[in-house]
């Protein structure tokens, strides 16, 4: 990984931005959720009305994956598993996918935490699921792509087990990574960007749309994204997507967010992975400060993000 050594305090505002963006996505994208696609004055409009910026599952997961890494001092499955389920029953309310409620329950009741995926739709789950909940441990291993992909692939299973949901999650937790490790100024070179990512990922399915970014980042045809690269519940048609919404909107995070919701279908969570990998490359200053101060829960997602920079 091409990273630089950044100094402490641009480090702390990326791993804030991966945090919050992921949050301010999330609950951005949430009132569309299913929608065709939806106009960039809508999305505006409604971003300004909402009384707070109510976060989903998506965020919920994914303070879940920070929680853990802090008390173990880094990955531990039976932790974060157990983190997962106490969070949900806690607030089950948070809008989760058919899958997750299901593993949990089982998990609960005994079975191990990497078994009880594979259980559910013969093979298991290829869901966005584990690439929303992805920015924890894209920052945290932005160092160490093999130990970020190790992780992220075993992080995935306790609830996605289809090797496509796996490899979501680790292509996501990767452009984190790469977006981390990345000064803003100067630009950041798009095609390298994409090269790397087609380097990293094992398989076929996410190489072919990652090559397709090169072409649609330069001219963000919303229709065309949505045909070639997908808005939907599966990993493979929402994690390419995410990346081309970041790179077509390089320098605004409300231009990838906004970006992200207008093509419709899984809103949140594809607002959510954009704004986690914008967030990372520029920083949580980028992050309106209207929108920051109606997050909810915002001090806390700031505490996780803060300490396991920390860490
Ligand atoms: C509601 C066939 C499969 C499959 C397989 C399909 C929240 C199923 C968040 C399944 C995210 C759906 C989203 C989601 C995250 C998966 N064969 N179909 N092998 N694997 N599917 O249940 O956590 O919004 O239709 O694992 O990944 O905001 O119901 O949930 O948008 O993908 O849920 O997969 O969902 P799940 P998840
Ligand atoms: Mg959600
Ligand atoms: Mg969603």
């Amino acid at each position: 990984m091409s990273g630089i050594r950044l100094n402490s305090a641009l480090l702390r505002t990326k791993f804030l931005g991966a945090f919050i963006g992921t949050a301010v996505g999330d609950a951005l994208g949430a009132p569309f959720e299913g929608y065709y696609q939806v106009d960039r004055p809508e999305i505006e409009a409604v971003a300004e009305r909402l009384p707070e910026l109510t976060y989903t599952d998506d965020t919920h997961m994914m303070l879940g994956v920070a929680e853990s890494l802090l008390r173990c001092q880094g990955f531990d499955g039976e932790d974060m598993a157990h983190t997962f389920v106490r969070n949900y029953e806690q607030e089950p309310y948070r809008g989760y996918g058919p899958g997750p409620p299901r593993i949990f329950r089982m998990i609960r009741d005994g079975v191990p935490w990497d078994e009880a995926a594979g259980l559910l739709y013969r093979g298991g789950s290829f869901g966005n699921g584990a690439a929303m909940r992805a920015a924890p441990l894209g920052v945290f291993y932005r160092d160490n792509p093999e130990m970020l992909r190790e992780v992220s692939q075993a992080s995935a299973q306790i609830t996605h087990a289809h090797p496509l949901g796996k490899e979501g999650g680790a292509l996501q937790a990767y452009a984190i990574a790469l977006a981390a490790n990345r000064d803003p100024s100067p630009e950041l070179d798009r095609a390298d960007f994409l090269c790397e990512l087609i380097n990293f990922t094992a398989e076929e399915v996410y190489r072919d749309k990652l090559n397709k970014i090169g072409d649609l980042m330069l001219r963000p045809d919303p229709e065309k994204m949505v045909l070639e690269l997908g808005n939907g519940i599966e990993a493979f048609n929402s994690v390419p997507t995410a990346i081309c919404c970041f790179l077509s909107q390089l320098n605004s995070f409300p231009g990838a967010v906004f970006g992200a919701i207008g093509l419709g279908g899984d809103t949140d969570t594809i607002g959510a992975m954009a704004g986690a990998i914008s967030g990372a490359y520029l920083g949580v200053d980028a992050i309106p400060q209207r929108w920051q101060e109606r997050l909810e829960n915002r001090r806390y997602i700031a505490e996780l993000a803060v300490s396991l920079c920390n860490l």
